[in-house]
């Protein structure tokens, strides 16, 4: 029987890998790196840090920043950000996710936030979603995805054995970590992409989720 479903957030709760991605490219073009949607699909779901040390490579700069000059750049990429958070709304979580939430809810099957954003808490707020959440993994710390350790840590936070939880997701690296995890891998995008990763099924949208369809695909 289902025991958790694991939300990333980014990309299957909201369209933020969008401003992520905004966000990364300004920081990019600042230094001369320029960065595109295809190359953006690997920084999907990777932390903050790792994100920058991937553009830096990607631009062949990386012997050119040290520590300090890193963290910077980081706060940077994060000030833009946070400041494109401002413009979200309620009505900016995607199709079928608040009634999803909802069907768990009343099925009393535990839902949890794995994702690898420190910035979590404050978009679950403007969503106001954060009460549907029965925890939300807190990705200080903890090796990032495609590490399992985000999705190992939300299952363990609810007392739920990862062999009867289902994991969404957006990112290939994501999908690799709810795999790792020893869970049920659901995929929201492109079905080739998502499939190589690892995602036992795909889904083009979230509109397609609903509680049945998870437990007839599980
Ligand atoms: P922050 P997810 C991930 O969130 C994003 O996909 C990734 O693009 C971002 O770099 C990472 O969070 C860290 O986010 O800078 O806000 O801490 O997809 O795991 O929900
Ligand atoms: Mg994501």
């Amino acid at each position: 029987k289902l025991q958790a479903v694991l939300f990333d957030l980014d990309g299957v709760i909201t369209d933020t890998a969008e401003y992520h991605y905004l966000a990364w490219k300004q920081m990019a073009e600042n230094i001369g790196i320029g960065i595109d949607r295809e190359f953006n699909e690997a920084l999907k779901g990777i932390s903050r840090m790792e994100s920058l040390e991937r553009i830096l490579i990607h631009g062949n700069r990386a012997q050119d920043f040290t520590p300090n000059q890193r963290t910077v750049l980081a706060q940077e990429k994060n000030e833009h950000y946070i400041s494109l958070l401002t413009q979200l709304l309620p009505e900016h979580t995607y199709p079928g996710i608040g009634e999803l939430l909802e069907q768990l809810k009343q099925e009393k099957v535990p839902a949890v936030l794995a994702s690898a954003s420190k910035n979590a808490p404050r978009i679950l707020t403007s969503l106001g979603l954060e009460e549907m959440f029965q925890y939300m993994v807190s990705p200080d710390g903890i090796p990032g995805k495609p590490a399992p350790d985000i999705f190992l840590n939300g299952a363990e936070a609810v007392g739920a054995d990862p062999r009867y939880c289902i994991g969404i997701e957006d990112a290939q690296a994501g999908i690799e970590a709810i795999k790792a995890a020893g869970m049920y891998a659901v995929g929201i995008g492109e079905e080739r992409v998502l499939r190589i990763a690892g995602a036992n099924i795909v889904y083009e949208s979230t509109a397609e989720l609903n509680l049945s369809s998870l437990l007839k695909a599980a």
